[in-house]
């Protein structure tokens, strides 16, 4: 008999020949003679999943990243025998699996190779705790370049680099630090201009190494579980990223005001320190919707108290900072104090939903109020009973938002920042240690908040943020990057991680701006504000203990330059929420690196920098001090700058000029981008108009316009507005069609339209096939028209 320790010894193991072929519908099963089956699911004729078990077992089949509302159905499928491999065939793709050892390739129509076996799956038993370490190795083609990977504080593109998914309080993490807060095994490959994805769905620690350790090969591996991952067909890198949207989900809409303007700082208190800076925004009339309340407003930090000397009568407050426009979020942690005087610690006492060590006594560990135990949120029964202890709060107290911090779960003054390895968890009745649930733990404890704070919050929407997330948490809630640091560097690395999330399905995120530690000067808060109002998560948060960050804590050129842009995102409002609907109807990532826009312009696949804003606006912060402008790179097509109409054509890099008040900002030919006039906080106006911004191209451009209620669910039963806009530019006339779908009013009655570059001067007006007087309907100057919000046709004809 063999042992243990001999197995341990025995290193790597390989599958070996084939001895068994099924194919069951969507299903296909490889036996090889030593005992592993692979398994190949067919989920769409460009997404397959492709799962390995040793012995003949597979794991009961069970994740927490895959969506309810998975897109299934092929067209075509076919599986032939041939030597020396089986080919299963789809309209999109080929496998090919040998028949000698298991090895798979996987390749387009064309026969353009896009996954192949290096050494292919191969696993270790691991000795320390049983089950295998799973390994897959890849050939990396040269010129393969590699993104997503979720929060990853690194180059856009991956190639070179090693990575690790364990969800980590990283206070104050530096470029290329590993690991961070977010486990989002998921990357694109784009060789030979051909896009494709991975996603290794294993919620243990995941490594990724993209041909770091070996020039031509790209691997990646877990400390247990299955070796089990998805592979999606693009071409195009945009169909890729659906696909694994798709597959993990996507959140329902949030309130409107959850894309506004956020005030956060640690902390906020007493209640008079609340209250001042919310005058102050009102008193400089610079927009904001939400304030935010960190720890201190608790009792001993004891999770859903108050602190009655800070806070006496929090009710009474929440609804006056209401009333001025301001929703209150409260902080959520997950360690909840040892004190038996305690309710919310007595309940999960009495109801044994706390974590237990494997030999049974309770997990401790240190966090902010002192030792803590905490909730096992992987077992649904402690899941409901955490969601009930909102209803306080939410209900009662008025608070509109939750936000969930230090859950990876981080523990002080231990070395591994986070609980013991050994940590039972319940895992949906799929029983496990904390080397399984770790990853994931986080995203159930923001589950187990969303369900509650949603339950509470109706018939309006919930907002929850997160810090830890694993693939799938984006169904919950927001997420921002953690603790990041005051420098020129971190605005860089935020620059990066709002694209890599994005493109990660993960929209909706933002960074700490001007940085949590360490103290930001006006200069790099002003041009991170400029960056940030792009990010579809838009918060100021500060460690606080250096000084302040408000918009007006710099000086009145500083507080007068921030003010503008916030109110520019106010105005972007439509727009933004557009690209909502967009990423949550179509996974089409709210923010998109350049490569994306353009995969084919090998000129993009290095860039980190520039990046779209949805569809129409291209933006490029600027990343140093001192600076004047910066040199960027324009992709195909045609740019409007902002600021001053001039038109530049991409295919170039250029020097564009930013002074202090001024990100290089640009708009694509063809756009329609709507805007509501500045509101300090959201539904603080009725709209009287839909703004919209033309800007003339030569040729088609398509623009939309997603609206609602701003809140509410009435969404979901079609009371909503989509207009679809198709503009047709020639020499010397205009034609825009409008075609609605929903059927919400809109309040306005008017959209006023303003011309961008149009290249003839306005002669005659058709709307909807009448000849209308331009004297009648054009507003200041003649490049702006204003008319009825329900016309189809709009003809402009040059003199
Ligand atoms: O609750 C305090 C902070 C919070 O402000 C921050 O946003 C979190 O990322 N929290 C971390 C705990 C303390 C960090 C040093």
């Amino acid at each position: 008999m063999i042992t243990n320790t001999e197995i341990a010894k025995i290193g790597n193991q390989y599958p070996n020949h084939i001895v068994d072929f099924k194919h069951e519908n969507d299903k296909i099963f490889f036996t090889t003679q030593n005992g592993v089956i692979l398994e190949i699911t067919i989920l769409r004729d460009s997404a397959i999943r492709l799962r390995y078990a040793t012995e003949h077992v597979f794991e009961p089949d069970f994740s927490y990243a895959i969506s309810d509302d998975v897109s299934l159905g092929y067209n075509s499928l076919t599986v032939k025998e041939e030597i020396p491999e089986y080919v299963i065939t789809t309209s999109k793709i080929k496998v090919y699996v040998n028949k000698s050892n298991l090895k798979i390739q996987i390749e387009d129509m064309d026969d353009v190779i896009l996954s192949e076996d290096e050494l292919g799956f191969h696993w270790e038993e691991n000795y320390d705790y049983g089950g295998n370490i799973v390994k897959m190795s890849k050939v990396c083609h040269s010129g393969e370049s590699y993104y997503g990977m979720g929060d990853k504080a690194s180059h856009t593109n991956l190639k070179g680099k090693r990575v690790n998914n364990w969800v980590t309080d990283s206070y104050a993490y530096g470029k290329d630090q590993e690991p961070l807060y977010k486990a989002i095994p998921f990357y694109i490959g784009l060789k030979e201009n051909i896009a494709y994805g991975v996603f290794f769905d294993n919620s243990f620690s995941t490594y990724f190494d993209f041909a770091n350790e070996k020039r031509n090969v790209t691997s990646f591996w877990a400390d247990g579980g299955e070796m089990n991952y998805y592979f999606f067909y693009g071409p195009e890198m945009k169909q890729v990223v659906e696909a694994y949207t798709d597959l993990t989900g996507v959140p329902e809409l949030p309130p409107l005001w959850a894309l506004g303007f956020h005030q956060s700082k640690w902390s906020y208190y007493p209640e008079k320190r609340v209250k001042e800076i919310a005058a102050t925004f009102r008193k400089l009339q610079i927009p904001c919707d939400a304030i935010y309340l960190d720890i201190d407003y608790m009792e001993g930090f004891r999770c859903f108290t108050w602190n009655n000397r800070h806070f006496p009568n929090p009710k009474k407050m929440i609804a006056e900072l209401e009333e001025d426009g301001f929703k209150t979020v409260t902080m959520i942690d997950p360690g909840i104090k040892i004190d038996r005087e305690y309710w919310v610690y007595q309940q999960a006492m009495d109801n044994g939903f706390f974590c237990r060590r494997a030999d049974g006594p309770h997990f401790k560990g240190k966090v902010w109020p002192g030792e803590c135990k905490f909730p096992d949120f992987t077992n649904p029964e402690v899941r409901e009973w955490w969601g009930g202890l909102y209803k306080e709060m939410i209900s009662d107290m008025g608070v509109k938002g939750v936000w969930n911090d230090m859950n990876e779960p981080a523990v002080m003054e231990v070395p591994t920042k986070t609980a013991n390895l050994d940590v039972r968890h319940d895992y949906d009745g799929h029983p496990c240690s904390h080397r399984k649930a770790h990853n994931i733990y986080g995203m159930q404890m923001v589950r187990a908040t969303y369900d509650g704070v949603k339950k509470y919050m109706f018939p309006l929407r919930p907002f929850v943020l997160t810090r830890a997330a694993y693939s799938g948490t984006q169904r919950y809630c927001a997420t921002w990057t953690g603790d990041n640091v005051a420098t020129w560097e971190h605005l860089w690395i935020a620059n990066v991680q709002m694209q890599r999330m994005c493109m990660s399905g993960y929209s909706f995120v933002g960074s700490d701006i001007g940085g949590f530690a360490e103290q930001p000067n006006g200069e790099l808060f002003a041009r991170w504000m400029q960056l940030a109002i792009f990010h579809p998560f838009c918060r100021v948060h500060s460690s606080g203990d250096h000084g302040d960050q408000e918009p007006w804590s710099f000086g009145e050129e500083i507080t007068d330059i921030v003010k503008s842009y916030i109110e520019l995102r106010y105005q972007l409002l439509p727009y933004i929420y557009t690209l909502f609907y967009k990423y949550i109807k179509n996974g089409m990532p709210m923010i998109q690196s350049l490569v994306f826009y353009d995969q084919e312009d090998t000129q993009t696949h290095f860039r980190t920098d520039e990046f779209l804003f949805g569809e129409h606006f291209l933006v490029c912060p600027v990343q140093e001090p001192n600076a004047q402008g910066r040199r960027m790179y324009f992709p195909k097509g045609k740019w409007y700058n902002f600021w001053n109409d001039e038109v530049t054509e991409g295919g170039f890099e250029k020097w564009v000029p930013a002074e202090l008040d001024r990100i290089p900002l640009f708009v694509k030919e063809g756009a329609m981008v709507p805007k509501y006039p500045v509101q300090q906080y959201v539904g603080e106006k009725e709209i009287e108009e839909l703004q919209i911004d033309v800007y003339y191209k030569e040729g088609i451009e398509n623009s939309s316009v997603y609206e609602d209620q701003q809140d509410g669910y009435d969404y979901k039963k079609g009371r909503y507005s989509l207009r679809k806009f198709r503009l047709r530019g020639k020499e010397n006339e205009l034609i825009i069609q409008q075609f609605k779908d929903g059927n919400f009013i809109t309040p306005y009655e008017k959209i006023r339209m303003t011309f961008h570059g149009l290249p003839f001067k306005i002669g005659t007006i058709e709307l909807d096939n009448e000849i209308v007087d331009f004297k009648e309907i054009k507003l200041n100057g003649d490049n702006t028209v204003e008319v009825s919000k329900d016309f189809t046709e709009l003809h402009i004809i040059g003199k």
